[in-house]
């Protein structure tokens, strides 16, 4: 009895019988398809049955080819069938046009953006326009410009993170958004009224009313003639904008490098005072600095610290809430 050749398959034929899974649509076609590709006769099963038949050193590698080529061909045919049903149901279930609308679940504003448009809008409404300045900053604008120099105590309240690969001019990410009035100033000549929302970053232990991550808004205003009073009168009417008439303020001297006068602002709160504020008239000095005549000119500026402002507006009792990504907190405002 003659013993026959083992029957072998190659990959190429593996190829293309799954390329042709693609042009079957019917229920017929397919069945013909695994007959002939992995049925008792197809060459897939003959060589698997023949595989005794071949060299012992080619066995091992010729059934682990054949193998994977019985799952691939098993997954692409479960695939193709798969495929032609979901079209055949959406086939039989056509788009129904008159079907009445849903609604789309909708995102909405985080309570800090919200809270940073409504701030805006106050001093907008006050004839100040917004600018943007950098959120990585040199030393010389965060600080010298700020007549706060290296050695200055002020540097401590101000810990900062810095970009690594920049020692010769150190960069760092601001801490306050102060830096955008030297930005401004010495590009522009007054009259002045500018506001610059943004970032700032500060490395600090967090606690209910401290975060590392800080969205402040500079006021800036240089003109002829403004005096404390501006400031004053100002800040007041922004806090009755933004907490009504009945909230307490309570305006009082602090102490600033940049500024002459310096004063903060804080808000009654069921949990007491919360400072919203640094503000003060801008240092004479600065104002030589930047080419304008501190006999002429005299400014006003200030710092408003917006997460805070959004804890009194909503009543939020730990700032660390904001950044959580807590949806269930988010979806309320
Ligand atoms: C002062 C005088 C000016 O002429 C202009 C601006 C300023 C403010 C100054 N640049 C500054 O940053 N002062 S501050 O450190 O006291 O911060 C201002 C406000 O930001 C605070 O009143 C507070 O509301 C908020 N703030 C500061 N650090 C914070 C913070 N809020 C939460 N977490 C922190 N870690």
């Amino acid at each position: 009895m003659s013993v026959s050749e083992p029957v072998l398959l190659s990959a190429a034929e593996v190829e293309a019988a799954l390329e042709a899974l693609a042009d079957l649509v019917t229920d017929a076609e397919l069945g013909r398809w695994r007959t002939a590709n992995l049925g008792r006769k197809s060459r897939l099963s003959l060589a698997l049955r023949s595989l005794g038949r071949r060299p012992v050193e080619e066995r091992a590698a010729a059934g682990r080819f054949l193998n994977q080529a019985k799952g691939k061909l098993e997954r692409g045919f479960r695939d193709r069938r798969a495929a032609l049903k979901a079209e055949r149901t959406r086939a039989l279930r056509p788009l129904d046009v008159s079907l009445p609308g849903r609604p789309l679940p909708r995102g909405g504003l985080h309570p800090i953006t919200l809270t940073e448009r409504a701030v805006v809008a106050a001093f907008a409404s006050m004839g100040f326009h917004v600018i943007e300045g950098p959120e990585v900053e040199t030393e010389y604008y965060n600080f010298e410009a700020l007549r706060i120099p290296a050695d200055h105590p002020a540097r401590e309240a101000m810990d900062t993170f810095y970009l690594e690969g920049a020692e010769e001019t150190p960069l760092l990410l601001r801490t306050h958004t102060s830096p955008n009035q030297i930005r401004f100033m010495e590009r522009q000549t007054p009259p002045i009224r500018v506001i610059a929302p943004g970032r700032t970053y500060r490395n600090e232990a967090t606690d209910a009313t401290h975060e590392w991550m800080i969205t402040q808004t500079e006021v800036l205003a240089v003109d002829e003639g403004l005096t404390l009073a501006h400031l004053k009168g100002a800040l007041y009417e922004f806090a009755r904008r933004m907490f009504g008439e009945d909230r307490t303020i309570r305006f009082r001297c602090d102490y600033f490098p940049f500024v002459e006068p310096g004063v903060e602002v804080a808000v009654s709160s069921p949990r007491g005072w919360i400072e919203i504020l640094g503000a003060g008239m801008v240092h004479p000095e600065i104002l030589r600095n930047m080419g304008y005549d501190p006999e002429i000119y005299t400014g006003f500026a200030a710092g408003l610290g917006v997460e805070r402002i959004a804890m009194l507006r909503y009543g939020i009792r730990d700032i660390r809430r904001f950044y959580e990504n807590d949806l269930r907190f988010l979806r309320q405002f």
